[in-house]
């Protein structure tokens, strides 16, 4: 299978699953449904559940098994999208070419949304206990919820929303996003490397030092294009960072020089590849995140 087809597989494979976590329901609490069911299937590059299945393939798991994993990954990435658009949050009303949760369920419905997708997600880590062996699900349960938390994600955010409209040294721009965008990531690599059955040693290890040459990349191409993409392409507002007076890569490098830093750290993933078997499509990857414009 060619890389772009592999894309347009995994693409394909996921968009079929996540028509099928959450259904449309009547009662009582379908508009909770509904709101769930609207962020999750609005699109978005997939990648976090991508680079899940994709570790999994290429260190000889089963994809099907990892699927639970997966989908509670873009699950919690989603619950963060609709959390972060909040008004309380970055207050935007686009996101994935669609107006935002709140725009259309009310903030209450929003933040109900991304909490049962959260807990949705968890439920689904330990539906893949039918196929991988329970103490590898319990360790991959500890990986996402430490990426999700306050030491994850969560802080990161924490530190963002401190840091707004004061200019920050590198090093806290480093540990933000690393908390903010890398946690998810790293735990993306790394639950594809558990459900294959690789939960530590030098390839485990590899793939982790890869996802942090990665998240490091994604999140200055996400800084470059806010200030370069396009609200069409990129289905979400640009021009915020600027607006809110945030520290960015590109506050800091200025747009040249962070795109020369997103090729090093390019390279550099590339080279934490060189070890993991069948790793065609995880090139590819790691060159679409460097080119993505959206
Ligand atoms: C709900 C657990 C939970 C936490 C909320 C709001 C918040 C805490 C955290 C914010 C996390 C956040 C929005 C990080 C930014 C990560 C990022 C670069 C998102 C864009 O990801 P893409 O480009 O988006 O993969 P698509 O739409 O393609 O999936």
């Amino acid at each position: 299978m060619t890389p772009e087809n592999r894309f347009e597989f995994y693409t394909q494979m996921l968009t079929e699953y996540f028509d099928c976590v959450i259904t449309p329901i009547e009662g009582f609490h379908k508009e909770i449904n509904d709101a769930m069911i609207y962020s999750l299937t609005a699109g978005g590059k997939r990648i976090r559940p991508m680079l899940c299945l994709e570790f999994c393939r290429a260190l000889g798991g089963d994809v099907g098994a990892a699927m639970p994993f997966a989908a509670a990954l873009e699950m919690i990435h989603t619950s963060s999208l609709i959390h972060d658009d909040l008004p309380c949050m970055d207050d935007d009303d686009l996101r994935r070419g669609k107006p935002t949760n709140h725009k259309v369920f009310g903030e209450a419905m929003a933040v109900l949304a991304g909490d049962a997708l959260i807990l949705k997600a968890f439920e689904y880590m330990t539906r893949s206990a039918e196929k991988i062996p329970a103490e590898h699900v319990v360790k991959a349960v500890r990986v996402l919820a430490e990426a999700v938390g306050s030491e994850g994600m969560v802080g990161g955010q924490v530190i963002d929303l401190k840091s707004e409209g004061i200019k920050i040294p590198i090093e806290k721009l480093d540990k933000l996003h690393k908390m903010k965008t890398g946690a998810m990531i790293k735990a993306s690599v790394q639950l594809g490397c558990i459900a294959a059955g690789v939960t530590e040693g030098p390839l485990y290890d590899a793939a982790t030092e890869y996802s942090g040459h990665i998240g490091l990349g994604f999140q200055i191409k996400d800084d470059i294009l806010d200030v370069e993409g396009n609200t069409e392409k990129l289905g979400k507002a640009v021009g915020r960072d600027e607006k809110s007076n945030k520290s960015t890569y590109v506050t800091f490098y200025g747009v040249n020089g962070a795109k020369k830093k997103l090729v090093e750290v390019t390279n550099k993933a590339k080279t934490s590849l060189k070890d993991i078997p069948d790793n065609d499509f995880l090139m590819y990857l790691t060159d679409f995140l460097l080119n993505r414009d959206h």
